[in-house]
């Protein structure tokens, strides 16, 4: 009799017709049988891989995709839930009869003259109960290959398995990347996801966002715990006490330079524990735990360099475990190295350019791809923490949320407790990026920088979160923050990066009760001074700009909230439909 898994892989076998299965097993020697076989093969007319330079950037190869393949789709990523409502109008939907249609069509032999590559992975380690099984199907090599460094492959998840019918199932095709036959199908109720005609990383990779956050989100919710779309870092103080914080920011606002990050203030230290995916359970002692179901980064490029994340250089630099894959950067072809603005101040005369063409400097254009992006394991990270792989995860204290704003919102805030730290996750906006594809610089809600991420209503997503607060003894405090606030001009006002950290040491302190706070009309404030700005040149004006509540701002702030909230009806819990009352009221509406 064949185990569920086995029926699974004879299922997709006989739908996608390939010319070869291959079941990963996780071993080294199959990650250099795999890049072998990738420098060879052609996909869209271009070959998979190419070795960069070895002593520059150890183990490390380019990819460049198919340039209408560059970021997530969120038009063509649904939810497919039996009702509508249950996806909510943060999701796109499909009934799921239909989307099965629809997908099995895309399938049908879409793997003959390809190889069908099966990987067994589980999000988060081994030895975790917290940790989840699956099994992703895919006929792309370079998914196979990043699957390896984000996720943990190999035949004990076989083991693990058993005859369980209980692991995710990612069914995975390139197809022929074309955009009007591409889609990302979500079926929580199924632990299922299929994926067609994009090779992009959150839409391809589908341990990550796919299941790490949409699925994953669901079946917290269900059985009590949080998946969210957070960092989670310790940060060591001067006496040599760590304090663990999570992170929210929407993609591409600083949240891998934050997770990675140097303090200037000295004695201070950052351990990294995940950039992109956290996992959180109650504890028995009634504390929130998180772990980090990914065992790689995927970091935007542009930007990263040596005075914005040091410690990223050397994670590129210092690669041991795993083939780190560099993917629509440009290439030095003067010393084959990956190339993207940022890295470097001066831009190197003979580049090519992410597409594929000589860089013309004058152009006018980036040489990378805004959104190109690098796959390396967290395992070569210098400043990993030693409790990353713990089973239990680590006892959170403190919750960051941010957003990009050039005005309104101030450089951080405390909530006053749980529920008022659940409200202003809510209501977080930010401006949009390049992650994902569609215009940039817009501000759009993206409350818990979750909107693209969450699988299920996120009204009742809000009341999720409130009910978790009901169930903690030791509750963390919540904060606020927003690095990128503008002057008059159009200049950033807190000059960010390594300087953050003296933000998170203020955290610490109020964590500690160290310090008092300030009422403001959002939420407390620091008392005057309590920041260090030991050694910044920054002015007292500045400061006081840094965290203005500008009544006019904060009205506009409120209506696009309602509007936001309106999307929602009475999804919205009661609790946050009264601190929105309450927030009208403080500023006259
Ligand atoms: O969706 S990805 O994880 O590929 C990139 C991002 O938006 O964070
Ligand atoms: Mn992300």
């Amino acid at each position: 009799m064949l185990t569920p898994m086995e029926l699974f892989v004879k299922e997709m076998q006989e739908l996608f017709q390939p010319d070869e299965v291959y079941i990963m097993n996780g071993s080294q020697e199959e990650a250099d049988r795999l890049i072998g076989i990738a420098q060879k093969s052609k996909v869209d007319g271009k070959v998979v891989l190419t070795k960069l330079n070895d002593k520059e950037y150890p183990n490390s190869y380019y990819h460049c995709s198919n340039t209408n393949d560059v970021a997530r789709t969120e038009h063509l990523t649904f939810v497919c839930t039996p009702s509508k409502g249950q996806a909510g109008p943060n999701n796109n939907w499909i009934e799921p009869g239909e989307a099965k249609e629809k997908m099995t069509e895309f399938f049908k032999g879409a793997m003959k003259r390809r190889t069908m590559y099966v990987i067994p992975f589980v999000m988060g380690t081994f030895e975790s109960k917290y940790s989840k099984n699956c099994v992703q199907i895919t006929d792309s090599i370079y998914v196979a290959l990043s699957m390896r460094v984000m996720a943990r492959v190999g035949k004990q998840v076989i083991k693990r398995i058993g005859s369980s019918s209980d692991f995710f199932k990612g069914i995975h095709s390139i197809g022929d990347v074309n955009p009007d036959r591409r889609y990302i199908m979500h079926f929580p109720q199924e632990n299922l996801v299929m994926s067609f005609g994009s090779g992009y990383g959150g839409n391809a990779l589908l341990g990550k966002k796919c299941y790490s956050l949409r699925i994953a989100s669901y079946l917290g919710y269900k059985e009590g715990w949080l998946a969210e779309h957070m960092i989670i870092m310790g940060v060591q103080s001067p006496d040599g006490k760590a304090t663990y914080f999570l992170g929210a920011f929407p993609s591409a606002c600083g949240k891998t330079n934050l997770a990675l990050l140097e303090p200037v203030l000295k004695g201070y230290k950052v351990w990294t524990l995940g950039d992109d995916i956290a996992w959180i359970n109650i504890g028995e002692d009634g504390q929130l735990y998180a772990i980090n179901p990914e065992a790689g980064f995927f970091g935007v490029a542009p930007g990263t360099g040596l005075k914005t994340n040091p410690v990223m250089m050397k994670t590129l630099k210092n690669n041991k475990f795993y083939p780190t894959l560099f993917t629509n950067t440009a290439v030095n072809n003067s010393n084959n190295t990956p190339w993207w603005e940022g890295v470097s101040d001066e831009v190197p005369s003979d580049l090519t350019d992410w597409q594929g063409q000589k860089y013309d400097k004058n152009s006018g254009k980036p040489a990378a791809h805004p959104n190109s992006r690098f796959t390396v394991s967290i395992y070569n990270c210098p400043t990993l923490s030693p409790e990353c792989d713990n089973p239990k995860g680590v006892p959170i204290s403190g919750i960051i949320f941010g957003g990009r704003r050039k005005d309104t919102v101030p450089l951080v805030c405390e909530a006053k407790d749980w529920n008022s730290g659940v409200f202003t996750a809510s209501i977080i906006g930010s401006e949009t990026t390049a992650a994902a594809s569609g215009e940039t610089g817009n501000v759009r809600r993206d409350p818990m920088a979750m909107l693209p991420f969450c699988g299920y209503n996120m009204g009742e997503y809000f009341q999720h979160w409130i009910n978790i607060g009901k169930k903690l003894k030791k509750p963390p405090k919540i904060f606020m923050v927003n690095w990128f606030r503008k002057d008059e001009v159009g200049k950033f006002m807190w000059p960010g990066f390594r300087d953050n950290s003296r933000i998170i040491k203020w955290m610490i302190e109020r964590i500690e009760g160290k310090t008092g706070t300030k009422e403001s009309e959002i939420g407390l404030f620091p008392q005057d001074n309590a920041i260090d700005l030991n050694g910044l040149n920054i002015t007292k004006e500045t400061m006081v700009k840094l965290f203005k509540v500008d009544k006019e701002e904060w009205k506009q702030e409120i209506k696009m909230i309602e509007e936001f909230y309106a999307k929602f009806g009475d999804k919205i819990p009661e609790d946050l439909r009264n601190h929105l009352a309450e927030l009208k009221i403080k500023f006259g509406l």
